[in-house]
């Protein structure tokens, strides 16, 4: 007996309890064990049904995500599922918490489903780069038919257990005791004689035949749009509508193979990646030494962009939020953003009225800097430039009371210089937080080089409140994220004074998987940004570092992107996606020529090794110098902040993918051409030598 599962019986009923915290992943042990506890209830004469519930917080919540990519230990899920199924006694799966994945298979198994109305169902694997492998390709759409059965996988958004009631999933809901529900749901079978149905013998979703047809057709077009790229969301509608046609045990041998395609795959190893290490990048050595702050109310000076970004983010995860501003008119505007946001929430149905005023009943509006004297933590989100942000910080150094956390919104500034500016230096972190603050879910947490550790885990406990990814950074010119993406933007443009075109750099980075390409980003953020940005760091720039003059030729016409109809792209009538600059051309011309040089043709697949190799380059010096804790903790904030493609799983798992002994041939080949730009990362450089991967130092 192994004690990831447990036995008991109640009445004539066997209870089958998963133990295997937190989440009741479906390893190996916890699969043998539901098989032989299976055995002992059907060969005990006195037990007439079975219950399968989850121990602790949740019914399984899929299969165990480790072993992915390890040899398959027998019995499998599908084995288990159909083991279950093929019971004589009656099965009842009782489900509270999350029933996901493999989890939700099992209970597919069963011949009978009772849920709490808090529990969530559903089969995330396409999350994974995988899809349901155990019998839930066929199983759900034989109840739910083809529409709602692709929407659950396709999407791997779960649904309430009051839905699955819905789409016959669930049949039974209860806010009692689950265990007791399940008895007396048990009891009623064995007085009643309820007869067993086995999930794959059913053919209600199946009956409308024209309607699935439908479905299949519509979410293979919609797909194409959503999905572009991606494999396993594509194989999920191949099984589905296999099931509408197969034999169960036709369509489940179909389902296996499409499974291990799946499995097979580098978008399932960059998915599992990214699972991981976004888990891993909370856990931080500080953690273990000190507990938070008290964190319950926040002042955040500043009511712009940022300033009321973060003010909702706050807000909406529970806290009390003072917003500060100089002048009556700023205040204003700080109110209208914030208020404007939660308006559109409540017209799109996001929010009811009620909750809006419980939220604006937290939140403090105020031109008296005095006002956050009572706050746990105060972020300061004020224009990003040193001495401005230094005045302010002496300002809330007097007013913020002890053992408050102060913290500066920044992307790019030496936060151990800001901290100086107040007389508690050791109280002070960094928080990048992204644009839109409330939505984007990376949060850069910078630590400066003297802080408390309660401090620090204290901004850890803001990113859980706000329900943030956050990464812990070291101090330097743009921390992870924007000192990497100087150096790859950096590169983009050497393509182009090359003989690219930003139209060619920025398709090629989307056909990689990115949503839009350097030059499109750099349009939406805004040229004058950049422009400032290098024109503050002329007077410490290396002379000798080539330099391409393209943007701030763009600049010096007063183009600074989407915001002024005009940059890398034209935006008439403020369209979204800029379409070609006809002026571009000759900018680009001229700077060539001013600097001899003859425009090459490049590949789209040299455009990408290019890029890549710049990237991960930068990316391994950040690991390198300990700005990043991990190679992980790169991999979360570029696929948080920066756009990198889920399915490769960041640019250090995609580097060990490519090969970290290509790569470096690649940069010493790139070296020849320009040495100062590309020197190659020392520890690049030693992981080749010791034979290991960047995965090896997480
Ligand atoms: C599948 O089922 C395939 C089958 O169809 C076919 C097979 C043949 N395995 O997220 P949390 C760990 S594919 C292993 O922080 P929450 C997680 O890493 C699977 N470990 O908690 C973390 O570890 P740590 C389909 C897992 O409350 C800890 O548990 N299922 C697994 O915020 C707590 O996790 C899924 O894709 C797992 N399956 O959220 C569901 N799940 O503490 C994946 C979690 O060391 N899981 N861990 O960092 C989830 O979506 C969330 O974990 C869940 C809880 C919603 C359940």
């Amino acid at each position: 007996m192994n004690n990831v599962i447990s036995y008991q019986t109640i009445e004539q009923t066997a209870v089958i309890t998963f133990n295997n915290p937190p989440v009741n992943a479906l390893g190996h042990a916890v699969r043998s064990g539901v098989m032989e506890n299976l055995k002992i209830a059907s060969e005990d004469p006195k037990i007439k049904a079975v219950v399968l519930i989850g121990g602790g917080r949740t019914f399984p919540a899929g299969a165990d995500i480790t072993e992915f990519g390890g040899p398959l230990l027998e019995p499998g899920l599908p084995d288990v599922v159909n083991y279950i199924e093929n019971q004589k006694l009656p099965i009842i799966a009782a489900i509270h918490g999350t029933a996901l994945g493999g989890g939700l298979e099992i209970a597919l198994g069963a011949h009978f489903r009772i849920a709490l109305n808090s529990a969530k169902i559903g089969l995330p694997e396409v999350h994974l780069g995988l899809l349901p492998g155990a019998g839930g390709t066929q199983r759900v759409p034989r109840i739910a038919g083809a529409k709602a059965s692709i929407e659950l996988m396709t999407s791997g958004t779960p649904i309430s257990a009051g839905r699955g009631n819905k789409i016959d999933i669930i049949d039974r809901l209860t806010d009692s005791d689950l265990l007791d529900a399940a008895i007396h749901f048990s009891n009623e079978i064995i007085q009643k004689n309820i007869p067993i149905v086995k999930t794959s013998e059913r053919t209600e979703g199946l009956k409308d035949i024209k309607g699935n047809k439908q479905a299949i057709d519509d979410a293979r077009a919609a797909l194409e749009v959503k999905a572009k790229g991606l494999y396993a969301p594509f194989r999920i509608i191949d099984c589905v509508e296999a099931s509408l046609s197969s034999s169960i045990n036709e369509g489940l041998k179909y389902e296996r193979e499409a499974f291990i395609d799946c499995l097979n795959t580098p978008q399932r190893e960059g998915l599992v990646h990214a699972f991981f290490a976004e888990r891993k990048s909370a856990k931080i050595p500080e953690a273990g030494r000190a507990e938070p702050r008290q964190l319950s109310s926040l002042a955040v000076i500043g009511g712009g962009t940022m300033g009321s970004g973060i003010t909702l983010a706050a807000l909406k995860s529970g806290m009390h939020v003072v917003m500060v501003e100089q002048d009556d008119a700023s205040i204003a505007k700080g109110i209208s953003n914030v208020e404007k946001v939660l308006d559109r929430d409540v017209s799109k149905g996001r929010l009811d009225n009620e909750r809006k005023s419980e939220i604006l009943n937290r939140y403090r509006p105020t031109t008296n800097f005095k006002d956050i004297a009572s706050a746990d933590m105060i972020i300061e989100a004020v224009f990003e430039e040193m001495d401005i942000k230094k005045q302010v910080f002496q300002k809330i150094d007097k007013f913020a009371k002890q053992g408050a956390v102060l913290a500066s919104n920044t992307s790019y500034l030496d936060i151990d210089e800001i901290a100086s500016a107040t007389e508690r230096p050791q109280d002070v972190i960094g928080l990048h937080f992204f644009s839109p603050a409330n939505i984007m879910k990376l949060l850069e947490i910078v630590i400066p080089s003297n802080p408390n550790d309660d401090v620090v885990a204290t901004g850890f406990l803001l990113a859980k409140k706000m329900k943030k990814i956050p990464v812990r950074a070291g101090n330097c010119h743009g921390f992870i994220g924007n000192r990497i993406l100087s150096i790859y933007g950096e590169l983009a443009s050497y393509l182009v004074e090359d003989g690219a075109s930003p139209h060619q750099v920025d398709e090629a980075v989307r056909n990689f998987g990115y949503p839009m390409g350097p030059f499109q980003m750099f349009d939406m953020a805004g040229l004058d940004i950049g422009w400032a940005n290098r024109k503050a760091g002329k007077s410490t720039r290396d002379p000798n570092r080539r330099y391409v003059g393209i943007a701030d030729r763009i600049c010096e016409k007063g183009w600074f992107g989407q915001k002024t109809g005009k940059g890398f792209y034209d935006y008439p009538d403020g369209i979204r996606f800029g379409v070609e600059n006809p002026d571009l051309k000759e900018i680009i011309e001229s700077e060539r020529s001013n600097n001899n040089i003859t425009p090459k043709k490049f590949s789209e697949q040299e455009i990408i090794r290019r890029y890549m190799a710049a990237m991960i380059n930068e990316a391994a010096d950040v690991v390198d110098e300990g700005i990043a804790l991990r190679p992980s903790d790169v991999d979360v904030t570029l696929l948080y902040g920066y756009g990198f493609p889920r399915y490769r799983g960041g640019p250090l798992k995609y580097a060990d993918m490519y090969g970290l002994e290509k790569l470096v041939k690649d940069i010493k080949e790139f070296e020849k051409e320009d040495p100062i730009f590309w020197r190659l990362s020392p520890l690049l450089e030693r992981l080749v030598r010791e034979n290991k991967t960047f995965d090896s130092l997480n």
